[in-house]
């Protein structure tokens, strides 16, 4: 099987491509990743069976011949960081809409099987004892520059498989956490913050919830989709990770050595939502999906075990992200 992996070189499309090799023998992978801030080719050193061609998805003859040799399509490739979605909405729409569209008409053209990796933040925010979660039919809601073009490129893939009837599925999946996720996120900032001594950064009180699934997690859920999923469906993707941000600040200190309360209070994120949480039980039920890590603490060292070990990774990242923080007081 021949599968180009959109956005393969940022976090969970190298993640997606790393495990994909080392269980499917029959796969090989091209991975068309624009090398943003975001990406990296060292997140894919070493892997047989895979090539990287540096381009961008909204390029039409980039894409296009590419998809037109490719079995499947999986299409990771976006603006991430709902941060830099608020100093300039610019790339999110050319990349996560402009982008899209091109990925889509390609897939048309060629006939070739999609899927679409999206984001619970396409619904909102829920109040911190909304006693339902998020499911696929709840309302399209969005906060961000971020997750507003992440809920049009959503929107896009549903109207090109009702209109034209492209071959797609689509999923939204909640924050996820693991190796090679850039030094911008929540999670390997206060970690790699803790290895340079300096204390983790939580915006406003820290009260505001994130659903956290393991990266792995998400991809087989991924696959699992993409092998038995309904063409045309949506489905979410969760592990039942709720916790608030001081929670996992808190246990990231606790894990590295550290007194608890050693973080400091931070300028909130203008619009920051309150709370996010997944309700998976289609994709359980009707699937048969379910997630390995089921134990946060667990995942979380040895995400830390990993930042630890891979300073090379990510160090060349590190100064300029908290110079880009500091002038915003965060
Ligand atoms: P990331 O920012 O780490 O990686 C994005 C990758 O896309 C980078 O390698 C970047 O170079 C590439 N890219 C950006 N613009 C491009 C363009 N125009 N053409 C080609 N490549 C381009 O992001 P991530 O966290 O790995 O997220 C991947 C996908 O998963 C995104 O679609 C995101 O919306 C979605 N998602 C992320 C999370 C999360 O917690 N990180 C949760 C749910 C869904
Ligand atoms: O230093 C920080 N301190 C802090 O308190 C940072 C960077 C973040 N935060 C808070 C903001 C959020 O409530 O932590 C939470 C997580 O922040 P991010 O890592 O920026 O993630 P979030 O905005 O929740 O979005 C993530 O999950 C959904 C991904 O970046 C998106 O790509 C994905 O769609």
């Amino acid at each position: 099987m021949k599968i180009l992996v959109t956005g393969g070189a940022g976090f969970i499309g190298a993640n997606f491509v790393r495990s994909t090799i080392a269980s499917r023998p029959d796969a090989t992978v091209t991975v068309l990743d624009k090398l943003t801030y975001a990406g990296s080719s060292e997140s894919l050193a070493g892997l047989d069976r895979t090539s990287l061609v540096q381009g961008d998805i909204a390029d039409r003859d980039t894409i296009e011949p590419l998809v037109a040799e490719h079995d499947l399509v999986v299409h990771f490739a976006a603006e991430s960081h709902n941060d830099n979605s608020l100093n300039d909405p610019s790339p999110f729409v050319q990349t996560n809409l402009v982008g899209t569209f091109q990925v889509l008409e390609s897939v048309r053209r060629h006939g070739v099987r999609l899927h679409h990796i999206s984001t619970d933040e396409v619904y909102g925010d829920l109040e911190l004892d909304d006693p339902e979660k998020f499911h696929e039919t709840t309302a399209y809601n969005p906060s961000s520059p971020y997750s507003s073009t992440k809920a049009g490129s959503d929107l896009l893939v549903r109207a090109w498989v009702r209109s034209f009837g492209i071959e797609a599925t689509i999923s939204n999946c909640s924050n996820n956490y693991g190796p090679y996720q850039h030094v911008e996120k929540f999670i390997p900032r206060q970690i790699t913050n803790l290895i340079d001594g300096v204390r983790p950064r939580l915006y406003g009180a820290g009260a505001n919830v994130r659903d956290w699934i393991h990266v792995d997690d998400h991809n087989s859920a991924v696959w699992t989709i993409i092998e038995k999923g309904r063409i045309g469906e949506t489905y979410l993707i969760g592990a039942n990770g709720e916790k608030s941000n001081k929670e996992v600040v808190e246990m990231i200190l606790e894990g590295m050595g550290r007194d608890k309360d050693d973080y400091d209070h931070v300028a909130d994120r203008p619009g920051h939502d309150l709370r996010y949480a997944i309700d998976s039980t289609r994709l359980r039920e009707e699937l048969g999906w379910t997630p390995r890590y089921t134990n946060f603490a667990d995942g979380l060292a040895a995400t830390i075990d990993w930042y630890r070990t891979n300073e090379g990774w990510w160090r060349p990242q590190k100064a300029a992200v908290e110079a880009k923080y500091a002038a915003q007081g965060q």
